[in-house]
């Protein structure tokens, strides 16, 4: 079942689109800094609380275990900045992560402001995962408040542990024809909402009827959604590898409805429903307009209409 109840920080909201982050392939046992020193800088109990806070609004920490918590959190640092500041130079190499305190921050690529953090989230990991010079650059907005990671506890620590999935989805989100319109670095931060959930053979996965709480990709196997209409039960959608359901109740706020089934063994990447509204802003418009084809297809099938226009605007 979900290891991810919490709600993460959001990503940075995009403002352009279209460019795409250039990296090495990844390899999260390719750690060459195991041997660094512990480091520690000494917090006190109200930084604690502090940076607790910051940390567990991140779907990064946690993966986590607890000896690897208390050791990122002995080793970060807190950073004062004031407004106008430049966290981060794009191109610079990459010395530190940081998650955000307080403050707001503007994100450059190019000179073109392409997104935004408002008090949550974290960055400064692309150029210490990849070994690559900075992809954007951070500017405060606001005087804000930081914490800093050193490179060396984070390839240590946080790469393995908080970004094999990344490297795990990174494939399976590109062949993911509705995400196809997201940009590289939104398909990585998706993946760090994603886990997975296996269902055997018949099983059901989504009763019509019941409450939504998250949204399924196929990653494996195929899915049988039927809908019941008085006593009549029919197949309306098979789903394969790539397709996705459980959407409609979360964009219309309405119960499922359908029920979804395992055919076969099956795995799918679930995504709860707050990180499914912050993260899937940019497809939204697309399953939207797939409603349409849904109500056009119960016409056909069941010979009648359900209103779901509202919720195409
Ligand atoms: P970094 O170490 O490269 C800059 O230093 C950081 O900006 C980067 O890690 C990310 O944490 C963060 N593309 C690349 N990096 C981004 C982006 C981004 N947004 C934040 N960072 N895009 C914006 C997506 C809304 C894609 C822009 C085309
Ligand atoms: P949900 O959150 O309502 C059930 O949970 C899921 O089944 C639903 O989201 C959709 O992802 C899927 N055609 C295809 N897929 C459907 C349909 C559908 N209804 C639900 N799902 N319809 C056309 C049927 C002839 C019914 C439209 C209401």
């Amino acid at each position: 079942m979900s290891d991810e109840e919490d709600i993460s920080g959001p990503p940075p909201s995009a403002r352009g689109r279209r460019q795409s982050v250039c990296a090495e392939p990844f390899n999260p046992n390719a750690v060459e800094d195991e041997d660094t020193p512990k480091v520690v800088n000494p917090k006190t109990d109200e930084q604690r609380t502090r940076l607790q806070n910051a940390l567990k609004r991140l779907f990064l920490f946690k993966r986590l275990d607890m000896e690897q918590t208390s050791e990122v959190m002995d080793a970060m640092f807190e950073r004062k900045v004031t407004a106008e500041e430049k966290v981060i130079e794009q191109g610079d190499d990459g010395d530190n992560f940081y998650v955000i305190d307080g403050g707001k921050f503007d994100i450059f690529v190019n000179e073109k402001n392409v997104g935004s953090y408002n008090e949550e989230g974290s960055f400064g990991e692309l150029a210490l995962m990849y070994n690559t010079p900075r992809a954007a650059s951070i500017v405060a907005t606001t005087d804000a408040t930081i914490w800093g990671l050193d490179r060396a506890t984070f390839r240590r620590i946080m790469l393995v542990a908080a970004f094999k999935k990344r490297k795990m989805y990174e494939e399976f989100l590109e062949t993911v024809p509705i995400f196809s319109s997201l940009e590289r670095y939104e398909r990585m931060t998706l993946a760090d909402g994603l886990y997975s959930e296996k269902f055997s053979d018949g099983a059901t996965i989504i009763t019509q009827g019941e409450e939504a709480d998250k949204f399924y990709l196929v990653e494996r196997g195929e899915v049988s959604i039927k809908m019941q209409k008085d006593d009549d039960v029919k197949e309306v959608a098979h789903l394969q590898k790539g397709g996705y359901f459980g959407e409609l109740a979360l964009v219309t706020k309405k119960e499922r409805a359908a029920s979804a089934y395992a055919v076969g063994d099956v795995t799918l990447a679930c995504l709860d429903v707050g990180a499914f509204e912050r993260l899937l802003g940019p497809c939204m418009d697309i399953m939207k307009r797939n409603f349409t084809n849904y109500e056009e297809q119960l016409v056909k099938i069941f010979g009648t209409s359900l209103n779901l226009t509202d919720v195409r605007t």
